[in-house]
């Protein structure tokens, strides 16, 4: 039976620090991955969503990509994939294009793809709200969601996997490696494939797993190198005597000396990619002048009492409540917003 690799969030197109090297790095990545894929001679590489940064990915980012699509398809090994929020379009998906072309298959709910005798089922980025996920008897469900059990309010709740009927649920969404086993079934996050947060310190990965008997191994992948300087040590120094050559310097800080310049300064002059400071000290009380007052609390509310004063029609308004409303997946506001109208038609013909 067969072998897969779970990968996701790849997010190709992304140009971390406004740098070339970085978006480079993301497409190098998912061409990584790809290798990894063929020298573990995988059944099919199972794709958990954000293959793309944003819905309008650069010339230069689509053909890598589907120079890796291409390679895959040559090595006889199939890319099955979903819709992550990043990529997610109204109308058709990238994935489709893919499919269009025989390079890609994108996996549904309703309609399984059959790998070796397991079923398939994928289901798209759908919203921030809470939901449920489809019956997948005995195969593989892939999605792009948060868990409950990596976010407070997440809105796929691990519990109602286990009842899914799915034996193995592969994620996307979520950077960081994570699983969960219960009887024998798993339920698994494969990670990002390049740091997208400079939160994103563990190696980067993806999952090999082996649908027959359930073994999951990581197979890490080589990225760029982040070098990580907490706060409890001298950065100049640990700059000066590190390999910062082409590496991403990320320095935590918690005095005033010295300060983020003279880190920068260092960083760049030993050749480092890029340099991050970030002060770690909890900002301190002080009895500030209350000449003026700024608020960031809200900023949907202010939103709202400034389109108050407007004199917007009812549904205006409403139309304006479902573009902002973040519980709505971009690719259905388009329909909701279609509904609103159709009804506003038929009662006001
Ligand atoms: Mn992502």
């Amino acid at each position: 039976m067969a072998t897969v690799l779970h990968t996701g969030d790849t997010h190709i197109g992304f140009r971390q620090y406004g740098l070339e090297e970085r978006r480079e790095d993301f497409a190098r990545a998912f061409l990584q991955v790809v290798h990894v894929a063929l020298d573990e001679k995988v059944s099919a590489v199972i794709h958990a969503g954000d293959l793309f940064e944003d819905r309008t990915p650069g010339t230069e980012d689509l053909l890598a990509t589907m120079q890796g699509l291409f390679t895959l398809k040559d090595a006889g090994i199939y890319f099955l994939g979903i819709v992550g929020n990043h990529e997610q379009r109204r109308g058709t998906q990238w994935i489709d294009l893919f499919e269009s072309l025989g390079l890609a298959v994108h996996l549904r709910p309703q309609k399984p793809f059959e790998l070796d005798g397991v079923p398939i089922y994928g289901l798209d980025f759908s919203g921030r709200r809470p939901i449920t996920p489809p019956r997948c008897e005995g195969g593989v469900l892939v999605c792009h969601q948060l868990l409950d059990a990596v976010e407070l309010d997440g809105e796929l709740a691990l519990e109602k996997l286990w009842h899914c009927g799915a034996q193995f649920v592969l994620l996307g969404d979520y950077h960081e490696h994570r699983s969960w086993r219960q009887e024998n079934k798993l339920v698994t996050y494969c990670g990002s494939t390049e740091r997208w947060m400079l939160d994103e310190k563990r190696n980067r990965g993806v999952n090999i797993i082996d649908l027959q008997n359930g073994r999951l191994q990581r197979h890490e992948l080589v990225t760029r190198r982040f070098l990580y300087i907490p706060a409890d040590e001298d950065p100049i120094q640990r700059i000066e005597n590190a390999d910062v050559q082409g590496a991403v310097v990320v320095v935590y800080l918690n005095t005033d000396k010295p300060t983020a310049a003279e880190i920068e300064h260092a960083g760049y002059e030993h050749g480092a990619l890029a340099v991050r400071v970030r002060d770690v000290r909890v900002p301190t009380e002080q009895p500030a002048e209350p000449s003026v007052t700024v608020e960031f609390g809200d900023v949907e509310q202010v939103i709202s009492e400034a389109l108050a004063k407007k004199h917007f029609s009812p549904l205006a308004r409403e139309i304006d409540q479902v573009i902002r409303d973040l519980t709505i997946a971009d690719s259905n506001v388009d329909a909701e917003v279609t509904a609103l109208l159709e009804r506003a038609w038929r009662e006001n013909p």
